[in-house]
C-alpha cells in the first residue's frame, strides 16, 4: 500500500486560547508543535503564523521566517505555509511569506475558489488564484490545492491548462466548513472522482468530520490532514492536548489496517518534491 502522508495543521488562523489552552501562538510554540507532530508521525506541517504579541493571525514574512527556521533546526518535516491567511486579508498580505526568500517553503496552500466561511467569505477570485499560482510556480514551491467545493478541483485544472500549474497536483479537500461542501464520506467520494490520474489527494474534515473523513481516506488510499486548525477535540467534549495526539491516533488506525505511514523522505517522493 502507498505510504500514508499525514499533514498536521497545527494552529490555523481562526482559533484562540479561549477555545483551547493548547493552541500554539508564539513562533517558538508553533515550531514546538510542528516538531511534536512530526515526532508523532506527521510528514508535513501546514503552518499559519500568529502575531507574537497579540496572538492574532498574521502573514508577516518575519514571523513565518522565524517559525520556519526554528522547525528546520530540529526536523526534516515538509513545511507548507498558508497563503490563505485569515478571512478579510488582502491578496498582497496573504502572499507576503510565499514570496519572501527567507521563508522559501517547499509547499504552500493554494485555495482555488471562493467559499463562504462561517459568517465571512474566504475570497479567492480568479485573478488572485492565478497570481498566487504564478508566484508559487516561479519559485519552485509546490502548491497544495485547497478545495472547499467540488468545483475547486476543476478550477485547479484550468490553471494547469493555462500552464500556471503543472501535474501532478496535490489536492486537499477541506470538507465540513460551514458554507462549503459538507463533510460526509459521500462528499469525499464525489471529490475523489474528480482527481486527475497520477495526482495525489488528502482530506481535512472540520470539527466532528475530521476523524471519520481521515479514517475513510486511509482505507481509500488517499492521504490525511489533521490538527487543531480543523478540530480542537480528541473526542466528544474532550479537548485534544495539542496536535500530537490527533496525529498519533491516525498512525494507530493506519497500522491497524496495514497502511504504512510515510516518512518525510517518502512523502517528498510521493509528492514529487526535490529531496
Ligand atoms: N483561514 C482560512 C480562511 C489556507 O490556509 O490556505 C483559510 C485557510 C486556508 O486556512
Ligand atoms: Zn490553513
Amino acid at each position: 500500500m502507498t505510504p500514508l502522508i499525514i499533514t498536521c495543521a497545527v494552529v490555523g488562523a481562526e482559533l484562540s486560547r479561549e477555545q483551547t489552552p493548547s493552541l500554539p501562538l508564539t513562533p517558538q510554540e508553533i515550531a514546538d508543535e510542528c516538531v511534536r507532530a512530526a515526532e508523532a508521525g506527521a510528514a508535513m506541517v501546514h503552518i499559519h503564523a500568529r502575531d507574537p504579541q497579540t496572538g492574532a493571525a498574521t502573514q508577516s514574512a518575519d514571523v513565518y521566517a522565524e517559525i520556519v527556521a526554528r522547525v528546520r533546526d530540529r526536523s526534516d518535516v515538509i513545511i507548507q505555509i498558508s497563503s490563505g491567511g485569515a478571512v478579510g486579508m488582502s491578496a498582497a498580505e496573504r502572499l507576503a511569506p510565499v514570496v519572501d526568500e527567507r521563508v522559501a517553503p517547499e509547499m504552500a496552500s493554494l485555495s482555488t475558489g471562493t467559499v463562504n466561511f462561517g459568517d465571512g467569505v474566504f475570497w479567492n477570485a480568479p485573478g488572485l488564484i492565478r497570481e498566487f499560482a504564478q508566484a508559487m510556480t516561479a519559485r519552485g514551491i509546490k502548491p497544495e490545492i485547497e478545495a472547499f467545493e467540488i468545483g475547486h478541483t476543476a478550477n485547479a485544472l484550468r490553471l494547469v491548462e493555462e500552464e500556471l500549474l503543472s501535474l501532478p497536483l496535490h489536492i486537499d479537500f477541506v470538507l465540513g466548513v460551514p458554507g462549503g461542501l459538507p463533510g460526509e464520506v459521500r462528499h469525499l467520494v464525489q471529490c475523489v472522482a474528480e482527481v486527475p490520474a497520477g495526482s495525489t489527494w488528502s482530506v481535512a474534515g472540520v470539527g466532528r468530520s475530521q476523524l471519520p473523513l481521515n479514517t475513510a481516506a486511509i482505507v481509500m488510499g488517499g492521504h490525511v490532514r489533521t490538527g487543531l486548525e480543523d478540530n480542537i477535540y480528541y473526542s466528544r467534549g474532550v479537548l485534544s492536548e495539542g496536535n500530537a495526539p490527533l496525529v498519533a491516533r491516525l498512525v494507530r488506525i493506519a497500522s491497524e489496517v496495514g497502511r504504512p505511514v510515510a516518512t518525510p523522505a517518502q512523502a517528498r517522493e510521493l509528492l514529487g518534491l526535490a529531496s
